[in-house]
């Protein structure tokens, strides 16, 4: 099992009287079936879209304006539109145990389908359709930072975010999930 998490805590100090400290993670994983039982860094729950040994790279870039986050696949199912989004908890062996959304702003109705706060500038959509070769990537940009310990991984879902309310925020099934340790 490989886990390679980096820290980014070079700062980078920009040619400016104000310098300004990015900070973030990247994490690079293969997906390995949750079935099999033991912890992974990244789990697939459907190894015939996300496949044993497809790549996982999810990168964090923190600023003082807010957080640029960004998810790349590779080696998943060719041709597809899949939903992803930052969730609150770690995976585990069930799609469930990764918990639901991380909002800025907090639904007091849970499950939040409200499109008030089930939304990509409340949330972090980071939905994509794969190549020919089964590769894809998305990123985001929202105006705030993650509260400590409170997005800890990606969800790939089967088909793209709803957006209707009632609906916002679903995107089928849980496919795969990695492990992000958000700061
Ligand atoms: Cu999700």
């Amino acid at each position: 099992m490989s886990f390679v998490t980096s820290a980014i805590a070079a700062s980078m100090l920009v040619a400016s009287p104000t310098s300004v400290q990015c900070q973030g993670v990247a994490v690079s994983e293969w997906f390995e079936p949750a079935a099999g039982g033991g912890v992974h860094a990244a789990v697939t729950f459907r190894a015939d879209v996300v496949p044993d040994g497809a790549r996982v790279t999810v990168v964090e870039r923190t600023g003082h304006d807010g957080t640029h986050i960004a998810l790349r696949l590779h080696g998943v199912e060719a041709g597809r539109t899949f939903g992803a989004h930052v969730h609150t908890k770690p995976c585990g062996a069930k799609p469930e145990d990764s918990g639901p959304h991380y909002q800025d702003r907090k639904d007091p109705k849970q499950p939040s389908t409200d499109p008030a706060y089930a939304n990509p500038r409340n949330e972090v959509w980071l939905d994509l359709t794969t190549d020919r070769r089964g590769d894809g990537g998305a990123s985001a940009d929202v105006q705030w930072r993650f509260r400590d310990g409170e997005a800890r991984s990606v969800v790939v879902h089967e088909h793209a975010t709803e957006t209707g309310a009632g609906h916002a925020g679903m995107a089928g099934a849980r496919l795969a999930c990695v492990n992000v340790p958000f700061v």
